[in-house]
């Protein structure tokens, strides 16, 4: 069994993305092309075969795969992003999966962002957010309960999505914007907060005993490093501008 990361490539109308917390900023599409193919470079030497579903006209926030679905051992479930822009993402992610996981999916009315959900162990994080709503969330409740998760909702408003603000570093280790979440949602879980400086630090991947981070916050980085966790710094300064983070150019599944 091996680590597959499923990516997608950066679309040439990045420039017209969807925006919520951010200002419009010009990013040049032809560095983020390249620090998206170093972050794939990364995801390889970490150990993941990578695969890139091509991106179509007008997928303008294509690369943020991670918002199309979830994926666990048991299933994969196709999301419904809660930007309409996006709705149309989804089918060209849809047929890779199914190659390796039986398919469930989200139905109107309810939306749902990858981002919005943490998945630790057998719980689900869902960030009840601008993107993701209460039937999205009861949606994925009832799909995944039969596969032994539990979802738990967590109200956002801050950021974009919950995991803007809270990730996984280490096996039972969160870190956490306490800014823009509270730590209460997470009191099962060691907590450490970001650099107060840099506020979008919270998002990283954690890939085995790695962390994938962006080389634009080395306050909270140095933070992780004297806690012993192993920071693999990725610069994404280009996607970062379109509101993307670690976590939102892939999706890891074991197959
Ligand atoms: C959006 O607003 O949908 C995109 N511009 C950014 C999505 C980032 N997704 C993520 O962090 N999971």
């Amino acid at each position: 069994m091996g680590l597959i990361a499923i990516t997608r490539e950066v679309n040439t109308a990045i420039g017209s993305c969807e925006l919520t917390f951010l200002q419009r900023g010009s990013i040049d599409t032809a560095l983020a092309v390249q620090q998206h193919q170093n972050y794939q470079s990364v995801l390889s030497s970490l150990g993941c075969e990578i695969i890139v579903v091509p991106t179509e006209p007008g997928l303008a926030d294509s690369v943020f795969i991670e918002d199309t679905a979830i994926v666990l051992d048991e299933i994969a479930v196709l999301l419904r992003p809660g930007a309409a822009s996006r709705r149309p993402e989804v089918a060209g992610v849809e047929a890779v999966l199914r190659q390796y996981r039986t398919l469930a999916s989200i139905q109107p009315p309810g939306t749902l962002d990858g981002g919005d959900l943490l998945r630790i162990d057998n719980i689900i994080f869902a960030g009840l957010s601008t993107r993701s709503n209460q039937s999205g969330i009861e949606q994925l409740r009832n799909i995944v309960i039969d596969h032994g998760f539990r979802v738990e909702a967590v109200k956002t408003t801050k950021c974009l999505h919950l995991k803007s603000a809270v990730s996984e570093v280490a096996p039972g280790t969160l870190l956490i914007n306490p800014d823009w979440i509270s730590g209460s949602s997470f009191s099962d879980y060691e907590l450490i907060d970001i650099n107060k400086e840099e506020s979008h630090a919270a998002n990283s991947l954690l890939l085995g005993q790695n962390v994938m981070f962006p080389a634009s916050f080395p306050r909270t980085a140095d933070k992780l490093m004297t806690r012993g966790i192993n920071v693999t710094p990725v610069d994404l300064s280009e996607l970062q501008k379109a509101e993307g983070a670690t976590t939102c150019c892939s999706l890891i599944l074991t197959a």
